[in-house]
């Protein structure tokens, strides 16, 4: 039986590793992206995505002949569309991507084709837009060409296990699209895979992203009002969350990726009027990097002149290079235009970014606070005692509950928490 031919359009956090997964398990994998300097990259084995594992895939895939990256889609027996859905500034869906990846493949079409989107969309999308372009074929939807959508929800970190191993919706224009569909996936995928129709898998993946914000946003109201109650935010978590159903997410300094802070938009446009907690939440979630100004101001307050600010960490989450709606790179606009802080940022994870100190030492030279903004596992080690011998004011803000307290204080550091009103230093979050 001649090998499965797959197109995937789109080579970025979900396209490439799908892409990959597909070839590994004998299919032959053209992958298109519009960026040429990605396209030669990947047929030179070369990864630009931070991912465990991803780029000896690639190499793998690449030299078994089973995938080869290009900037034009060809005939195949499935097209994969895993392009970007950015939010625009007045917060609706940028489709534009998912149109041109569609109208590109319409040429290369055939009967009996599967045109699968993997991008998230608002619910609708697939019937108002997807579709009518495929029409364009002449092919008969859900007869000739079988559409659907096979949503992603595996964690940027771990996503060559959970791509394989997490359990999928998948949604057909009709039952037989579906089924098609499900036996594509079924060629690496090991978990359950559930079938539905198109608008309500597009429903499925942006409401799973939108109860997290939700939750995360009740951990960050929590951590104001715990403050205000002179309580630690943290320990009545913990605490509430020894409950046997309950389980609040932990507060933060905000939330950032390309999928909380992007999802929860794409039901707030379907029905402005109805989605008000969702709409809520997302807003609550992005007064945090203000609430981090204000604290730092608070504990900064005595200081004439220029304020100097050390920030640990600046990607979306620890762990990753991902920078996209990172709520630390809001944080340092925010203190951009307050003029008075000098800002200085160490972040391993992440090649070049401006205020980025490489050397600890310097990073932390003369400075009058320290803000562990991104729990990344390696600042476990910072050499904290370091840091204090060069600090001019040996004040740290901890955003997330991540360092031991009593080791901070035992350098001679003012050890403040977000959301710990419980300690006399702290001060109130408004
Ligand atoms: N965050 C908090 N508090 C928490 C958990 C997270 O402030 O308790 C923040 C993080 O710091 C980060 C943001 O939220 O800034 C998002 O973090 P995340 O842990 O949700 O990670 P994502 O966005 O990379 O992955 C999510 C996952 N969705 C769910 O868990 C429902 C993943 O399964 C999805 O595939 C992914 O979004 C996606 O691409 O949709």
């Amino acid at each position: 039986m001649n090998a499965v031919k797959v197109c995937v359009m789109g080579l970025g956090y979900i396209g490439l590793p799908t892409a990959t997964m597909f070839a590994a398990h004998g299919c032959k994998v053209i992958g298109v992206d519009v960026n040429e300097e990605i396209v030669s990259g990947l047929n030179n084995g070369k990864v630009t995505i931070k991912e465990p594992n991803l780029d000896v895939m690639v190499q793998d895939a690449v030299r078994s002949g089973n995938f080869v990256a290009a900037t034009k889609p060809e005939e195949a027996d499935a097209f994969i569309i895993a392009v970007p859905t950015p939010i625009t500034m007045d917060k609706k869906a940028d489709l534009s991507y998912v149109r041109n990846a569609t109208e590109m493949i319409v040429p290369f079409l055939r009967k009996g084709n599967i045109v699968v989107v993997e991008s998230t969309v608002p619910p609708g999308t697939l019937e108002d837009l997807v579709v009518p372009i495929l029409e364009k074929s002449g092919l008969k939807i859900g007869d000739e060409l079988y559409v659907g959508h096979a949503p992603e929800r595996v964690l940027p970190g771990k996503i060559l296990q959970e791509l394989v191993n997490n359990d999928r919706i998948i949604g057909g224009i009709n039952r037989t699209s579906a089924e098609k569909i499900r036996d594509l996936y079924k060629i690496f995928v090991k978990g359950e895979i559930y079938l539905t129709d198109a608008k309500t898998a597009e429903m499925c993946k942006v409401v799973e992203n939108t109860f997290r914000d939700v939750n995360i946003a009740f951990a960050n109201e929590l951590a104001k009002i715990c403050e205000r109650l002179g309580l630690n935010v943290w320990e009545v978590i913990e605490l509430a969350n020894k409950h046997p159903r309950v389980n609040i997410l932990q507060p933060g300094p905000g939330v950032g990726g390309h999928c909380l802070a992007v999802d929860p938009w794409f039901i707030v446009e379907k029905a402005p009027d109805l989605a008000k907690i969702i709409k809520l939440s997302r807003e609550t979630n992005d007064t945090m990097p203000r609430q981090v100004l204000e604290r730092i101001d608070q504990i900064l307050a005595n200081i004439e002149g220029t304020k100097r600010v050390s920030i640990l960490g600046i990607t979306y989450k620890p762990n990753t290079d991902d920078l996209r709606e990172s709520p630390i790179v809001k944080l340092i606009e925010l203190m951009e235009k307050r003029r008075n802080y000098e800002i200085r940022v160490y972040d391993p994870y992440v090649k070049s970014y401006k205020y980025q100190v490489k050397d600890l030492t310097s990073f932390a030279e003369g400075s009058d606070l320290l803000v562990l903004a991104v729990h990344h596992e390696v600042f476990k080690d910072l050499p904290i005692d370091r840091l204090a011998k060069v600090m001019r004011n040996r004040n740290v803000l901890d955003t997330r509950n991540f360092f031991n307290r009593e080791k901070i204080e035992n350098h001679g550091f003012r050890y403040m928490l977000l959301g710990d009103g419980k300690n006399s230093q702290n001060t109130v979050l408004k």
